[in-house]
């Protein structure tokens, strides 16, 4: 039974087997109806600010107070009550739990709106938002409050060090081999709200699609820059097309 009949109707192209594994890659725009800004999209985040100056590990460097503004700010957004994890969000959580098979959800962003809703087979490829990270030692903290180059690392005792630990543009993504993994491993892969511009993340549906029976669909608000690499495509509000989607592969069960 879907969860709400009046959500609209979606007839998935390709069921995987019920023992399937499958793998969820999501971007900011899994969050925009969470109230959370995207990064590409008219009036996003990189048409106010240049990555080159808030996004790099030169860029703390250079200003690290002009970096720590820029993530405050974003962090508490973040924290303001009216952002709660969406029927997106849920959806995926309600695949983790009904599917039979392994459900993996990868995600670039750093908010915490998946954790939230409950995934539980989850990663943060580029980190979240609430943990700081010394740039001396490498100690890593809890952290949802304001960052600051007068912070102090309770490790190492130096200050100016305590950054977002989040990935940035010319670092390593997280988990990588475990990522890459499960990608070579999968039945169906699921993007969903990401416009593809970003790499290796972008990358991820040419590894599925080299592997036989592997099924990709997209599933965004209109076509990424790697639509044309994916069997099929769902175009609409993550709100809409994802808890239709899922609750699809649920009822075939
Ligand atoms: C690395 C964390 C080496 C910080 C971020 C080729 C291969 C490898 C690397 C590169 C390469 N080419 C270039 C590179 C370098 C670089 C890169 O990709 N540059 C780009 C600009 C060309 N990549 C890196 O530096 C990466 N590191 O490569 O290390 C390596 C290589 C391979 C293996 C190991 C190591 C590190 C990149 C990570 C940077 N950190 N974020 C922070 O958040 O501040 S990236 C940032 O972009 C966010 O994570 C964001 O999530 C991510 C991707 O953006 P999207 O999520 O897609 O968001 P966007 O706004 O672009 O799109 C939103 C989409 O949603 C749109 O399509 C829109 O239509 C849709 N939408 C909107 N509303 C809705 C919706 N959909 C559904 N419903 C809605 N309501």
């Amino acid at each position: 039974m879907s969860q709400n009949s009046t959500a609209p109707k979606l007839q998935p192209a390709f069921i995987p087997p019920a023992d399937g594994r499958i793998v969820i890659l999501t971007g900011a725009g899994i969050s925009k109806e969470s109230g959370l800004e995207t990064f590409r999209d008219a009036g996003g985040i990189w048409s106010k600010v240049r990555l080159e100056d808030v996004a790099t590990p030169e860029a703390f460097a250079r200003d690290p107070k002009r970096c720590h503004a820029f993530y405050n700010m974003r962090r508490a957004r973040h924290r303001a009550a009216d952002v709660q994890p969406n029927a997106a969000h849920h959806a995926l959580v309600r695949l983790e739990q009904g599917w039979p098979g392994d459900v993996m959800v990868v995600t670039q962003n750093v908010d915490t709106l998946h954790d939230r809703a409950g995934s539980k087979n989850l990663i943060h490829m580029h980190g979240t938002y609430n943990q700081a990270r010394c740039n001396f030692c490498g100690h890593v903290i809890a952290n949802e409050g304001d960052l600051s180059v007068e912070d102090v690392c309770s490790a190492c005792n130096k200050a100016a060090g305590m950054r977002p630990n989040v990935v940035w543009f010319g670092e390593m993504p997280i988990e990588m081999e475990r990522i890459y993994g499960a990608l070579s491993d999968c039945d169906l892969f699921i993007s969903i709200g990401t416009s593809g511009n970003v790499y290796p993340a972008a990358g991820f549906v040419a590894v599925v699609s080299k592997h036989a029976g592997a099924h990709t669909a997209e599933l965004n608000l209109e076509p990424s820059a790697g639509a044309t690499l994916f069997a099929e495509a769902h175009y609409g509000p993550a709100t809409a097309t994802v808890p239709a989607y899922i609750d699809a592969l649920l009822q075939s069960l």
